[in-house]
């Protein structure tokens, strides 16, 4: 989730509970919802266009370097010679850019579910988008863990540009997920894929460890920096079915590297010396890390509970994601620290201490009552958030004796409020005031 304050966005999110990393924007440039994620395009005061799904930052123009030289070249450059290369995500182009610097490679498979992130890198990231179009790229618009499990030993080298384990990226840091990599890799290949922060997600790193070691001979795990990643850097899981990863096996030639901004010979090796808490473990073979830290999206339990205050960044956020935030607001927002008080009962969604999900009703105090403004964060939708939000405000409303609760289902969720109990109220129409005040002094009577 994020908020938008004074002009400065702020990433928040349960994966990194307790700290926010804020960019200072200038304009927001795009904002869609495709049918996989929101998608937002800024541009910053001083790292450039920032990329933002679901509202997490995936890149932005000044440090992306970073992170799509390191993905890409530390594992083509741990390869001999790698001819079939896959990219798994990685809609904005940025792996494709850097893959296609190898001449070596015959054929890119490119995997992406989502078209509308190849169409924001189209229109307004250009540097991103020049992979797009070499003729060696095939692209392949569908879910990565299909296309992987439907190509047995076919590739070099598999790249996995993913995004948080949150939501739908979850499956890509899973063990089936992993079985299938392994199964597409050719002999001799391998696979590096995005592994999150070893400072803030200790055990889910600790897990990718886990399972990539239970299946690889070659197992590593590597880093780089990245300012605009919570923590100030990202790691790759890197896994091979025979070539050893934390030494190139091949030269750079003096051209390529001159076109390269992060990643060298000498960075390829040093990325792999890790900091001494996360080697020296008891058992290096099982749990090479400390237990601690967050996972990898599962075992977040989501708490749902009647509050009597709650905080308006975090009320604002999930408005902006429902898409109920107006421009107007910004100047004034006053108005969410009265929204808790205001309600009569107010339930919320907590994963890890932050707000991820909402509902509240309204009540004349006697009889009456009216649930609304139900909102889930889009990533922690189809979890039954979203009735046990309904089912602790009627639980709260019938506490206060309330026995009459009524809601307007938006279209689509008839089905989803009518399995809980509620009934359309046959013959009667809802209202909504979209007439002018004086219309009603001269208007006619009943
Ligand atoms: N091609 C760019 C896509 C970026 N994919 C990785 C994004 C990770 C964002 N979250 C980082 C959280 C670190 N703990």
């Amino acid at each position: 989730m994020n908020t938008i304050m004074n002009g400065w966005f702020s990433e928040i999110c349960p994966m990194w509970p307790g700290m926010a990393l804020s960019v200072e924007i200038e304009e927001l440039i795009y904002s869609k919802k495709s049918k996989f994620q929101q998608i937002d395009l800024y541009m910053t005061k001083t790292y450039g266009k920032m990329l933002v799904l679901d509202n997490i930052i995936q890149l932005t123009e000044r440090d992306e370097f970073a992170y799509h030289e390191m993905m890409t070249h530390v594992p083509l450059f741990a390869h001999p010679n790698p001819e079939r290369v896959l990219v798994v995500g990685g809609g904005d182009g940025g792996i494709l850019r850097e893959v296609a610097r190898h001449d070596c490679v015959g054929q890119i498979d490119w995997c992406e579910i989502d078209p509308a992130v190849i169409e924001v890198a189209r229109r307004f990231l250009p540097t991103m988008a020049k992979g797009f179009d070499d003729p060696r790229v095939r692209l392949h618009m569908e879910d990565g863990k299909k296309f992987v499990d439907d190509h047995k030993q076919s590739y070099d080298v598999i790249i996995v540009d993913s995004s948080d384990p949150i939501g739908p990226g979850k499956a890509l840091f899973e063990l089936p997920f992993y079985k299938a990599l392994k199964a597409s890799l050719k002999q001799g290949g391998i696979v590096a894929t995005q592994g999150e922060s070893f400072f803030i997600h200790t055990e889910c790193v600790n897990n990718l460890t886990t399972i990539t070691r239970q299946l690889f001979p070659v197992q590593a795990y590597s880093y780089m920096l990245v300012p605009s990643y919570p923590g100030g850097h990202l790691g790759i899981c890197l896994a091979s079915l025979g070539p050893e990863v934390k030494k190139p096996a091949r030269p750079i030639s003096t051209g390529m590297q001159q076109t390269l901004d992060y990643y060298s010979p000498e960075i390829h090796q040093a990325s792999f010396v890790l900091p001494h808490f996360m080697t020296k473990g008891s058992n290096p073979d099982i749990s090479p890390f400390p237990a601690k830290g967050e996972p990898c999206g599962q075992g977040s339990s989501v708490e749902v509970k009647i509050v009597q205050s709650a905080n308006p960044l975090e009320i604002m956020a999930l408005y902006r994601d429902a898409g109920w935030w107006k421009k107007e607001y910004d100047s004034d927002t006053s108005f969410l620290d009265t929204l808790v008080a205001g309600s009569t009962c107010f339930a919320a969604a907590f994963d890890r201490g932050t707000m991820v999900g909402m509902g509240r009703a309204l009540s004349d105090g006697v009889s009456d009552a009216y649930i609304q403004d139900m909102v889930i964060l889009r990533q922690y939708r189809k979890q039954g958030i979203g009735r046990r939000i309904i089912q602790a405000l009627i639980h709260c409303l019938t506490e206060k004796k309330i026995d009459w609760i009524g809601l307007i289902a938006t279209p689509g969720n008839q089905g989803f409020y009518a399995g809980m109990g509620f009934k359309p109220m046959e013959g009667h129409t809802p209202f909504v005031f979209k007439g002018a005040p004086e219309q009603i002094d001269h208007g006619s009577e009943e």
